[in-house]
C-alpha cells in the first residue's frame, strides 16, 4: 500500500510477455485489490480492473479525455508517436464532427447494403477451409479465413487496391503496439512498419480510393464541408488503423473460444442462428482489444478515490468483462448469454464506431461455420502475436469435423 493516496500498488506489469500471454490471473489480482490500483512500475497510471469503474470512467468524457492520447503516452507532455487520430484520440468539438462522418458512413443502412455481398464471401472462404482441410486434415484458422476475409470485405468497402493490403496488418500491430510501453514487442514492430508507412499513407489519398468506397465518401463529406480537405486523409487513416486487426483477431478469438467449448460449438451448429451472440459472447469472454487509456483532464476521482489531473487511467476491458460483479459465472463461454453491457467495443461516446460491422462480419463466418461443420478441434499448438493492446494470434490450427 502506498500511505500517501491509499491506493493498493501492484508489482504487476500488465506489458510483460508472460501477462500479455495469459493476463487472466493479473486481471483477478488488480480487481480484488481494489476499485482503483496503481502499478508499481508505472508512476503515472492509475488502472481500473472492475465492470463499474471502467464503465464510469468511459461514460464521462469531459473528465477523462482521449485527446492526450488513449495509450500510455500523456500527449499533453510527450509528443504523439504518430499525427494524431482524428477521432480515437480527440474530444469534442473535433470528435463530434469526424464521429458524425464515420458513424453515418457504417450506418445500419450501410450495414444492410453490403450484407449479400460480405456473406458471399464468408460461404466461399468456408467453402475452401472445407476443402483445404480435407486436403490436409487441418488448416491455420488465421490464414486461410480470418486474415483473409476482413482483408477483403472491409478493404473493399473501404476502396482500397488489392495488392499490397497486408501492409495493412504490419501497421495495425504497429499502431495498437503504440499505445503499450516502448518495450521491445512495439520496437519491433516499429521495425517491420517502417518500410509500409508511406504506402498506407499513399492509399488514403483520394486518387487512390475507389468512387462510392467508405473512404471516397470521407473525401465527399469534407467537400461538403462537414470536415476540412485535410482531416480527409487522417480520417481515411483511422479506417486503415482500427478496421483489420480488430476484426481479425476477434474471429481468430470466437474460434479459439468454440474450440474450447465443445458443447458451445454444439449448439451453435445445432442452431446457426445464435452465430451473432457466439461472436458477442467471445468478445466478452477473449476481448480482442484488452485495454485502452483515457487521461483525467482536472483533478476528480473514481470510486471515491482522489485522481490527480493528468494521470492516464489504464481502463482493464477485458477485465471488466470478466468481472465476476458483472457477469455470473463469468469466465464460462456461454453462447445463451445475452452480454450486453460488455466493454469489447468500449463504451460511450467514443464506442466502436464500426461495431456494426465488426458485428456483421462475426455473424457471418460463424453462420457459414456452422452451416458446415460440426465439431472443431483444435490441431496442435497454436502461436500468439504479443501486442501491447490487442489479443492476437499468428497461428490458430484447428481440424473441422465436417456436417
Ligand atoms: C484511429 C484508430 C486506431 C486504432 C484504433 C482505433 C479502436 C482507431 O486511427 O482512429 O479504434
Amino acid at each position: 500500500m502506498n500511505e500517501n493516496s491509499g491506493i493498493p500498488v501492484l508489482d504487476v506489469d500488465p506489458y510483460s510477455a508472460e501477462n500479455l500471454t495469459d493476463p487472466y490471473p493479473m486481471h483477478a489480482l488488480m480487481r480484488s485489490a481494489g476499485p482503483v490500483v496503481r502499478l508499481k512500475d508505472y508512476p503515472t497510471v492509475v488502472a481500473c480492473a472492475r465492470h463499474q469503474e471502467t464503465h464510469a470512467v468511459f461514460n464521462d468524457a469531459q473528465t477523462f479525455i482521449s485527446g492526450a492520447g488513449v495509450g500510455l503516452a500523456n500527449f499533453n507532455i510527450e509528443k504523439p508517436f504518430r499525427p494524431r487520430s482524428l477521432i480515437l484520440e480527440a474530444d469534442a468539438p473535433l470528435h463530434t464532427a469526424t464521429r458524425a462522418v464515420l458513424s453515418r458512413i457504417m450506418s445500419p443502412k450501410t450495414v444492410m447494403q453490403i450484407r449479400a455481398s460480405f456473406a458471399q464471401e464468408a460461404e466461399r472462404l468456408l467453402d475452401k477451409a472445407l476443402e483445404l482441410n480435407a486436403a490436409n486434415g487441418s488448416i491455420d484458422w488465421m490464414a486461410v479465413v480470418a486474415n483473409p476475409f476482413p482483408l477483403k470485405v472491409f478493404a473493399d468497402s473501404i476502396g482500397i487496391q488489392e495488392e499490397g493490403r497486408e501492409n495493412l496488418l504490419l501497421y495495425g500491430d504497429m499502431v495498437f503496439n503504440s499505445m503499450g510501453p516502448q518495450n521491445e514487442v512495439f520496437t519491433k514492430s516499429v521495425e517491420r512498419v517502417v518500410p509500409v508507412t508511406q504506402w498506407i499513407m499513399d492509399q488514403c489519398d483520394r486518387s487512390k480510393l475507389r468512387p462510392g468506397g467508405f473512404g471516397d465518401l470521407i473525401w465527399q463529406a469534407a467537400e461538403a464541408g462537414e470536415i476540412s480537405m485535410e482531416q480527409a486523409p487522417m480520417l481515411v487513416r483511422s479506417l486503415l488503423s482500427a478496421g483489420l486487426d480488430t476484426t481479425i483477431n476477434s474471429l481468430g478469438n470466437a474460434i479459439y473460444a468454440l474450440g474450447h467449448h465443445p458443447q458451445e460449438y454444439a449448439r451453435l451448429h445445432s442452431d446457426p442462428s445464435l452465430a451473432r451472440p457466439a461472436f458477442e459472447e467471445a468478445l466478452r469472454w477473449e476481448s480482442t482489444v484488452q485495454t485502452f487509456f483515457r487521461t483525467a483532464n482536472r483533478d476528480c476521482e473514481i470510486a471515491g478515490v482522489p485522481i490527480a489531473a493528468q494521470t492516464k487511467v489504464l481502463c482493464m476491458l477485458a477485465s471488466a468483462n470478466r468481472d465476476p460483479d458483472k457477469w455470473p459465472d463469468a469466465d464460462t463461454y456461454d453462447i445463451g448469454r445475452r452480454p450486453s453491457g460488455h466493454m469489447a467495443f468500449g463504451s460511450g461516446l467514443h464506442g466502436c464506431v464500426g461495431q456494426a460491422i465488426a458485428r456483421l462480419e462475426g455473424e457471418l463466418i460463424l453462420t457459414a461455420l456452422a452451416k458446415r461443420v460440426k465439431g472443431i478441434e483444435f490441431a496442435g499448438p497454436h502461436t500468439r502475436r504479443l501486442n501491447n493492446t490487442l489479443r492476437a494470434f499468428d497461428t490458430l490450427p484447428v481440424r473441422l469435423i465436417p456436417a
